[in-house]
């Protein structure tokens, strides 16, 4: 009876299990030996608490340190002071003043020095934010275990605009969202604000992240109607003490749905004070307010086109109603016309690149990495270098709609770090895509990183552990896009999981691998767009008709009898004349194109030699049979996680230390699940491709390739009517 009086009081009932709602910000109990170097590393803690940012940054410092290393009534006792602020808030602050200017309005400075004889750990920062973005910096290196003797951290951000996209329906419905529903409540908003609306903004300031669309690009005109401004007003009031300000995705033809107009010509003059006035509405509501992103004259959305006007007409309409109240429009370049046959990798670049110049300075060009849709692999987008004088945002997708949506384990960083790396050649050797999305390639101080986000009301906000990286990477990414996809991933595992080396080395091996094994199982080679139409859930390499051919996959494939693969050189599209001419070279040449992008430039005959010496064919069977083997391999390294003592699981022991290589056992289970649906989906991918490519080249599989184990007709008569995210 003692004894179980006793378990009962180790466990209180209301302590909850690991259910991945906190993310990266966990705070676990560190090793006792870690937990005593830091606990004498802080002394009392000096913060102002005049401002809103000013509170969020001293409670975050505070349940940080209680959580890593525990109240300790010692603290103090000969540490140095932790003092926070900026010139204004703190005297002792104001005599960094010189080495802050630097740092402009978002960066600042960590550093543990002696000021009038005092000992004392700075958490400095031009501006409010700044300190807030500070704390999590600290805390980070903490919940990673670094070092923290002489520490000395100057950081600002590469970038300036770092934004989540919501394709956030007004139903609540996400177009493309596998994480539940929208995570905001418009029925019971401005009145209600969801703790989870907090908690989201922390998470995001923890990464430096400062603003987020709440809507669909596929817009609804009501969002900007007084009702839902208020709603997003309320949000916006919840975000804006963590650095974030609110945007909205506007509709073009807004002018006659809200306003009874009978044209949104962006030439007119009544359009023009129609979005004037809408405009000075909204910044009554949200006096902060970042702007517009709009999706215009594509997948059947209104834009200036519909008037015979072009792109930049349509967004310095938007942005000349924004340039007073210092608002901005990111207008995406993420168009292909129903009308125009060419190539559809050609004409993003086609429409914008002679509108190079011709943009407002508050005008920001949204271009997606690759010049497709957010394919397993693409090369990146031709825009990118082509277009000087005109800001160019990168906009990378978050959320997996060709990656295996929530349950496939696909860690992004490594194909943002692909994009990001890849150098352009517009300027000669080293114009990477970074250098051009953090404006010095060109000079540019207006740039912006945009995410799609993977963020719902799931209760592990993304639908999955480690879908949780992936929105991790991007906001490190957008903050320096330079970082390395392996040591943000060190990081992310550490906080998420346990920063036991025994963890993080293999759970980072697994994450490096991962991206590639995806490739592998769906769309190796070069191959793109091979998904099943509509929701994209699962294999659909035969997809043809329907209502144009650039939905179809055989319009990217064209396998037959003789080869595979999309001929974008001289002799086909042409598409790959859009690069720089060293790149253009490069690709064109079917023996220097690397042959992850082989079939994205080339039409190849079966028989073509490959690196390895196998045919095409042969080699292609064995990409496919690669991925479903990596996946398998994913599959051994969990399960030789060891999972957690039932103390370790609810938060009341060390995870490091005490049982380091230990994960509590209901994350460790559920990404279990998650990784046998990923192996079963991966065999899928392979048989029914398998299947479907060995019915057009007519080969025999190469000696010790199992046969797809239903026939071809199988595998196509698949329906899923009740797949998620779809598009509506
Ligand atoms: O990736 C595709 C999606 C659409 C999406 C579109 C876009 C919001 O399938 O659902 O629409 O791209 O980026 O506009």
């Amino acid at each position: 009876m003692l004894g179980f009086i006793a378990v009962l009081l180790a466990c209180p009932p209301s302590v909850r299990a690991e259910d991945g709602y906190k993310l990266w910000l966990r705070y676990a109990p560190l090793a006792p030996s870690l937990a005593a170097t830091y606990r004498a590393q802080f002394g009392a803690v000096e913060a102002p608490t005049e401002t809103a940012t000013q509170r969020a940054a001293r409670d975050e410092l505070l349940r940080g340190l209680a959580g890593l290393i525990g109240e300790s009534p010692r603290r103090g006792e000969g540490a140095p002071t932790v003092v926070l602020g900026t010139p204004a808030s703190s005297t002792l602050i104001a005599a960094f003043r010189d080495e802050l200017d630097a740092l402009g309005n978002e960066g600042y400075l960590l550093k543990h020095t002696r000021v009038h004889g005092r000992d004392v750990l700075l958490i400095a920062a031009p501006q409010d934010v700044g300190v807030l973005y500070g704390v999590f910096d600290l805390l980070r290196r903490l919940q990673t275990g670094q070092s923290l003797e002489a520490l000395e951290v100057r950081e600002k951000p590469r970038i300036r605009l770092r934004v989540l996209d919501h394709w956030d329906n007004l139903d609540g419905h996400v177009e493309r969202g596998y994480a539940g529903r929208s995570l905001w409540d418009w029925q019971t908003l401005p009145e209600w604000h969801d703790p989870r609306y907090t908690d989201y903004a922390r998470a995001n300031a923890s990464l430096g992240i400062n603003g987020t669309v709440l809507n669909n690009v596929n817009a609804n005109a009501r969002s900007l109607a007084p009702e839902y401004l208020a709603k997003a007003a309320a949000l916006a009031d919840v975000f804006r003490p963590y650095g974030i300000r609110v945007y909205l995705s506007a509709r073009f033809s807004a002018p006659i749905e809200l306003g009874g107009l009978s044209t949104a010509d962006p030439l007119d003059p009544a359009v023009q004070r129609w979005w004037q006035h809408k405009v000075d509405e909204i910044y009554r509501f949200i006096p902060d307010f970042g702007g517009f992103l709009v999706k215009a004259n594509s997948e059947g959305q209104p834009g200036p086109q519909d008037y015979g006007r072009t792109h930049a007409d349509g967004a310095n309409l938007l942005a000349d109603a924004l340039a007073a109240h210092g608002g901005v429009v990111m207008w995406r370049a993420f168009v292909y016309a129903h009308d125009v046959p060419a190539d559809r990798a050609s004409q993003a670049y086609t429409e914008f690149v002679g509108l190079d110049g011709a943009f407002r300075p508050n005008v920001i060009v949204q271009v997606k990495n690759g010049p497709i849709d957010f394919q397993p692999r693409e090369p990146f987008h031709p825009l990118f270098g082509a277009m000087p004088r005109t800001p160019l945002m990168m906009e990378f997708q978050i959320t997996k709609e060709y990656l295996g949506f929530a349950t496939h384990l696909v860690y992004l960083g490594t194909l943002y770090e692909e994009v990001l790396q890849s150098d352009t050649r517009a300027r000669g050797a080293g114009s990477t895509v970074a250098r051009v999305v953090d404006g010095s390639l060109e000079g540019h101080a207006f740039t912006g990183m945009a995410g799609v986000a993977n963020i719902g009301n799931d209760r592990t906000w993304s639908g999955s552990h480690f879908d949780q990286a992936n929105w991790y990477a991007f906001g490190r990414l957008a903050w320096n896009p330079d970082q390395a996809a392996r040591d943000i991933a060190a990081d992310w595992v550490a906080m998420t999981f346990s920063p036991a080396p025994e963890v993080v080395r293999p759970i980072v091996e697994m994450m490096m691998a991962s991206r590639e094994a995806a490739v592998n199982y769906m769309t190796p080679l070069g191959l793109h767009h091979l998904m099943a139409r509509g929701h994209h859930y699962g294999p659909g390499p035969w997809v043809e008709g329907g209502p144009r051919a650039d939905w179809t996959s055989v319009y990217y494939h064209r396998a037959d009898r003789d080869g595979i693969g999309f001929d974008r050189t001289a002799s086909g599209s042409n598409a790959v004349a859009q690069y720089a001419p060293a790149v253009a070279a490069r690709y064109a040449d079917i023996t220097q194109v690397p042959e992850s992008l082989l079939l994205w430039f080339h039409h190849v005959p079966w028989d073509h030699r490959m690196a390895s010496g196998r045919s095409l064919w042969d080699e292609l069977v064995a990409r496919y049979s690669q991925g479903v083997q990596q996946v398998q391999a994913m599959r051994a390294t969990w399960a030789d996680i060891p999972t957690a003592a039932p103390e370790h699981q609810r938060g009341r022991a060390p995870l490091y230390g005490a049982d380091p290589a230990a994960i509590d056992p209901e994350r460790h289970a559920q990404i279990a699940a998650s990784l046998q649906i990923q192996r079963r989906e991966a065999q899928w991918w392979r048989d029914a491709s398998i299947a479907y490519f060995q019915s057009l080249s007519g080969r025999p599989l190469p000696a010790g390739e199992p046969t797809p184990p239903h026939p071809l007709a199988w595998y196509q008569a698949q329906q899923f009517p009740s797949a998620p995210g779809d598009g509506r």
